[in-house]
């Protein structure tokens, strides 16, 4: 079987555009890859966030994963920073990487942007990590949004120039852009991308949210001053509803227009939101079972991370020897 590897950051519960965009898939790609999951505690640390709240956002989200359908027992899950073998790569794929190249990663220039309060290195060197963690399992292909095509490319360079210099140890991962992927916007501003961390509720559906606010926060999400339900530009907000619908609903844009035919906005974003409500009740409930048994959480860490290491610690050995580390006897 390929592998598949991705990862999520503990940064928050997951977002609509979080499971849309990613963990949905992820769970349906189980049944015909081996996927490798994991919770991507070392990336989060590019930003700040209160410690104990980091450790309690690490299980949520491990927990969350199970909960969106992710099954231990058929895909490797895991905590980034339990496998140590992600840290040490990491540094040896900084060394492999180049100022320049890093410099122009639109991910750092936007994020910088953003907090210009903290531009740490660890977020300069952030596709470098990231490099770290594909390369160490050899992955085939990994399932990334838009945003991210650019850390692969980046990947892709520096295995190529590594295998050029050192001899071939990396296979060249390529990215896996699922069909059923939808990429969904802030609810308050649809231009930009819903995320984890922004801080206005009212902009994100947050998958553990219940019916009633998921309801409420669709009521008043941004939209225009027309009454048509139709896939158009101009229409950022109407387009990102549909699209959400879409997803959900496997409608295309025509069945949706044709549905909602002469109907107001209204009806259209009860609708949106019934359907969301419908498709997160489950998980929310999983979710909130997962919460209660601590010890299956944690055993199912530890397995993961042993697992992970085993896969893992081969890769890097080798990476070590190629690049003259003394391996110690
Ligand atoms: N709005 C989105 N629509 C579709 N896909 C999305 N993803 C994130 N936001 C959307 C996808 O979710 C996966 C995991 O993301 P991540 O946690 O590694 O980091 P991120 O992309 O930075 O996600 P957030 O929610 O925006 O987090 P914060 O707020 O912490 O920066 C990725 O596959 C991503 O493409």
């Amino acid at each position: 079987k390929k592998i598949i590897l991705s990862g999520i950051q503990p940064t928050g519960v997951f977002t609509l555009g979080n499971y849309l965009g990613a963990v949905k898939s992820w769970k349906d790609l189980q049944e015909e890859y081996l996927c490798y999951y994991f919770i991507a505690d070392l990336h989060s640390l590019t930003i700040h966030i209160d410690p104990a709240k980091r450790r309690a956002q690490t299980r949520e989200a491990f927990a969350l994963l199970l909960a969106c359908g992710i099954d231990p027992e058929k895909s490797l899950v895991f905590v980034q920073s339990h496998n140590k073998c992600h840290a040490e790569m990491g540094w040896i794929m900084d060394c492999c990487s180049q100022f320049g190249e890093l410099s122009r990663m639109t991910q750092f220039k936007d994020k910088s942007a953003k907090h210009p309060d903290n531009i740490n290195a660890g977020l300069f060197t952030y596709p470098a990590l990231m490099a770290g963690d594909i390369l160490l399992y050899q992955a085939d292909y990994v399932p990334v949004g838009a945003d991210q095509t650019q850390h692969l490319e980046f990947t892709r360079d520096v295995a190529t120039r590594f295998n050029h210099t050192y001899g071939e140890v990396f296979k060249l991962p390529e990215g896996y852009f699922p069909k059923a992927g939808a990429r969904v916007m802030s609810l308050q501003d649809p231009t930009s991308k819903m995320s984890k961390s922004d801080t206005n509720p009212k902009a994100t559906i947050s998958i553990l949210d219940d019916e009633k606010t998921i309801l409420k926060k669709f009521k008043s999400a941004v939209t225009d001053s027309e009454a048509e339900v139709c896939y158009r530009e101009g229409k950022d907000g109407i387009n990102n509803l549909m699209t959400i619908y879409a997803a959900i609903t496997h409608k295309t844009m025509e069945d949706i227009t044709r549905e909602f035919a002469g109907k107001g906005y209204g009806d259209f974003k009860t609708a949106v939101g019934e359907a969301v409500a419908e498709e997160l009740r489950p998980i929310r409930e999983r979710f909130a079972a997962l919460m209660e048994d601590r010890a299956y959480l944690d055993e199912e860490m530890k397995k993961g991370a042993e697992r992970a290491a085993k896969i893992a610690s081969k890769t890097l050995t080798k990476v070590k020897k190629r690049v003259g580390l003394l391996l110690e006897k």
